[in-house]
Parts: C-alpha cells; sequence; structure tokens
C-alpha cells in the first residue's frame, strides 16, 4: 500500500452515525476532530453530553478525546455523515448536505489526503458529483483519495452494529480503498468487503430495499387475511418455520430515515422498479388503512370521537420520530376533526402535543398502538379502561396480551 499520513480525521456530521464514528475512531490511533454546523449539538458534545440517546453513546463520551467544532479543519482523512433526505415531491435524493459538506472540504484539501463518504448516495453519486467537487480543489482523483463506505448500523444497536457488523467499502481506486480499509479496520471486527464505488453505493440501497420490499408483502399479506378473517402473525409465523422463507412483520407503515428513503435513491436514475416502487406505496399507504380499520371500530367516527395514539416514535423502545408512521395517521384523523391524544414515554418533542397516560386516554374511544415500546406490555388495561368512554384497542404491532386486555372488558383488534 501507497505510504500516506492517515494520523488525523475530521467527521462531518454528528449526527446518529458521525458521532458514533467519531468516538470509535477516537480510541485508536487518531486525533479526531468532529464538525456539525449545528452550534447546540457541538456545544453538547464538547460537555460531554448527549445530543440523542443511543445505547453505548455516553459512556464512548465520558472518556472521549474528541473535539467539536462548527468548522472544518486540514486533516489527512475527511469522512462525511450527513443526512440524505427525499425529495418528496420529486421521490429523488436530496443531496444538498451531501453537496455543503463536500463545499466545506475543498478547501482544506491536499494531496494524498483521503475523503469517505458514509451518507447514503444513489448510484454514482461519488463519480458525478462528490469527486467534481473536490476537484475545485485544484487537485485531481489520484492527487487526492476517495473512498465510500456506506453506515449499516440500525438505531438503538448502532454502536455494537458499528464494531460488529460487516462494512463494504468501495473506492476509486485500490489506493483509496486500501486507505479507507485502514481506517475501518482501526475499529471494526466484522468482514470489511471490499468493491468497486458504485457497488457500493448499490448495496446500501439493496439492503433497505429488501427489508421495504418484505414488509410491503407483510402490509399486503395482513390485508388480504383481513378480507378472509385469517390472523396474519399467526400465519407469517407459521410460514416462517420453513427453511427458506422469512416473511417480515405487518405494522402502521415504516418509519425512520432509510428505509421509508433509500428505495426511491436506487430508483431514481432507473427505468426499472416497479415492484420497489409499489412496496413503497404499499408501506406509505398503512396509515391510511388503520384509518380505515379505526373507522370499523368506532362507528360512526365522527368530530365527537377521541382516539388515543401509543408510541408515536416510528419503531419500538425509540425516541426517534423521523418519518413515523404516527405523524400522517394523526394529520389524517385531523383532517376529520377527530380529537388525538399521544402517548409516549420515550419522546419529548413532537409535533402534537404528548400527554402523560392518565390524560391520554381520559374520554377516548379508542387505545391505537403504533410504536411497539415494550413497556406498553406492563400497562394494566384494568385501570385504564375506568378512565376512557369506549374499551377499544386497536393493535397495529400485535405485542399486546389481547387476553388481559378482553378480560378488562376491552374489544380488541390486531392489524
Ligand atoms: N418495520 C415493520 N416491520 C418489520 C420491520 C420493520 O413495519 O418487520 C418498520 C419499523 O417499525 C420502522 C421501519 O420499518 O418503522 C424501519 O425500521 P427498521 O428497524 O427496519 O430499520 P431502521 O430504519 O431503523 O434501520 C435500517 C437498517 N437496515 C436494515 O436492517 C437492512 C439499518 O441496518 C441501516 O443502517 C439503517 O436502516 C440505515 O441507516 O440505512
Amino acid at each position: 500500500m501507497k505510504q500516506v499520513n492517515l494520523k488525523t480525521i475530521c467527521v462531518l456530521g454528528l449526527g446518529h452515525i458521525g458521532l458514533p464514528t467519531a468516538l470509535l475512531l477516537q480510541n485508536k490511533e487518531y486525533s479526531v476532530v468532529g464538525v456539525d454546523v449545528n452550534e447546540k449539538t457541538v456545544n453538547m458534545i464538547n460537555r460531554g453530553e448527549t445530543p440523542f440517546t443511543e445505547p453505548g453513546l455516553a459512556n464512548l463520551l465520558k472518556h472521549k478525546n474528541i473535539t467539536a467544532k462548527t468548522k472544518v479543519e486540514n486533516a489527512d482523512v475527511f469522512i462525511i455523515a450527513v443526512p440524505t433526505p427525499l425529495n418528496r415531491s420529486l421521490n429523488v435524493a436530496d443531496l444538498k448536505y451531501v453537496k455543503s459538506a463536500t463545499d466545506m472540504i475543498y478547501p482544506h484539501l491536499k494531496r494524498g489526503n483521503l475523503v469517505i463518504l458514509e451518507s447514503t448516495v444513489p448510484p454514482k453519486t461519488g463519480e458525478n458529483i462528490v469527486i467534481p467537487l473536490l476537484e475545485k480543489s485544484g487537485l485531481k482523483i489520484g492527487e487526492f483519495y476517495f473512498a465510500h463506505c456506506p453506515e449499516r448500523a440500525i438505531p438503538g444497536r448502532t454502536i455494537y452494529e458499528m464494531i460488529n457488523n460487516d462494512r463494504v467499502i468501495g473506492g476509486f481506486d485500490k489506493t483509496s480503498t486500501d486507505l479507507a480499509h485502514k481506517v475501518y479496520s482501526s475499529f471494526v471486527l466484522g468482514e470489511i468487503h471490499l468493491v468497486d464505488m458504485k457497488t457500493a453505493e448499490f448495496i446500501k440501497l439493496i439492503e433497505n430495499t429488501y427489508r421495504d420490499v418484505n414488509i410491503a408483502l407483510a402490509n399486503e399479506l395482513a390485508q388480504i387475511a383481513e378480507e378472509f378473517g385469517i390472523d396474519v402473525w399467526e400465519g407469517i409465523e407459521i410460514a416462517n418455520k420453513h427453511p427458506r422463507v422469512n416473511i417480515h412483520s405487518p405494522g402502521p407503515g415504516v418509519g425512520g430515515h432509510c428505509v421509508a428513503l433509500d428505495p426511491w435513491f436506487l430508483i431514481e436514475n432507473s427505468t426499472k422498479g416497479k415492484i420497489i416502487s409499489m412496496a413503497r406505496e404499499i408501506n406509505d399507504s398503512m396509515p391510511n388503512y388503520v384509518l380505515e380499520l379505526l373507522k370499523t371500530i368506532i362507528d360512526p367516527l365522527t368530530e365527537d370521537s377521541t382516539i388515543t395514539i401509543f408510541g408515536v416514535a416510528y419503531k419500538g423502545d425509540q425516541s426517534d420520530i423521523r418519518e413515523s408512521p404516527a405523524i400522517k395517521l394523526i394529520e389524517m384523523a385531523h383532517n376529520l376533526g377527530i380529537k388525538i391524544r399521544c402517548y409516549d414515554p420515550y419522546v419529548e418533542d413532537f409535533q402534537f402535543e404528548l400527554f402523560c397516560l392518565d390524560e391520554a386516554v381520559k374520554d377516548s374511544d379508542c387505545i391505537v398502538v403504533i410504536a411497539d415500546h415494550k413497556c406498553f406490555k406492563d400497562i394494566s388495561p384494568q385501570k385504564l379502561g375506568k378512565m376512557m368512554r369506549e374499551k377499544n384497542l386497536l393493535d397495529t404491532r400485535n405485542i399486546l396480551c389481547h387476553e388481559k386486555w378482553k378480560e378488562a372488558g376491552f374489544k380488541v383488534k390486531c392489524l
């Protein structure tokens, strides 16, 4: 491998991926600076406070040896870990943060530097967008190095998965790939697979697309099973005993910053993708289906009705509300004039009012479980039933003990 200095690292974006990455790198031979445009985040990190919750993060921050800043500094390695939102009107990746991070780097780019893109991007973004922007430095690719190493860790287990999952690295050339491999092998225990740049971009996207399509299948099966009066959960559980079947779980829709977006990135420059776009439509329409189910439970569902939402996070045991299906459900219910009262013991900031448990169920006509928080299993239906106007439960995640709720006098419906 070419002898290149890899001592100082500048990580751009101190969010769910960038911050843990910076903290895992600092434990090794590197001197790490973290950069974020959000001054509040930077100040919190410098005080050793966690800007978001993630198991193991507080402990890493307690022993931190990184400095957070709002401006980029010269470094040997630059890692871009900024979000790639979806442009909702066009269903294409919005690369504004990737571009602005790249713009912050190129004035500091020196011969022999390595730039790594971790952000999820459509195939060929490295080649067509990021490298040309970096060349505004006056250097040509080959004089500096570039690799894509997509993050693949799941929120709630980010740090464990960052260390233990396999990684994929696709460099512009062999030197770029080898240098990026050296950086990641300092903390990754999983196998590191070396491919070309566009294949690395593709692999990341097909992982989340696989999940989205599989969830859409489960959601469609739930709707077919409803027509036949079949318990879809029992059906899927037993079908999955087959050694080559792995159907995912139905639910109120797909949230989060990845699975609900990445399938669009995969097909935005392609003429194909029918199954993929159909899966997106099925998953995006699940809140509409939940509302239809509610109309069969509360008849008529009117402006006098009050619905209690249990869990507004996009998935269980998380405070993350990004793209949560609860948001669409609440907005549609509000359009109909229905009163909504949300309860989520994990979430502090939400665009709709959050209530304590008692307030959320007071005079309610139905509880709808949206996020599968384990703590909901400990709630006593006896006590809640006394405070509600009607004892109805719609469990879109199949996480509660339905027998217990029925014994307490509830009418129970499961997705
Ligand atoms: N969901 C279902 N049914 C299921 C599984 C999930 O309805 O059977 C829903 C969840 O409730 C949630 C959404 O799908 O609303 C997505 O949740 P998730 O747990 O599938 O995934 P994320 O978005 O939290 O993280 C994914 C992970 N990708 C894969 O597992 C293939 C993670 O490894 C990626 O790093 C992450 O996307 C990312 O950043 O791309």
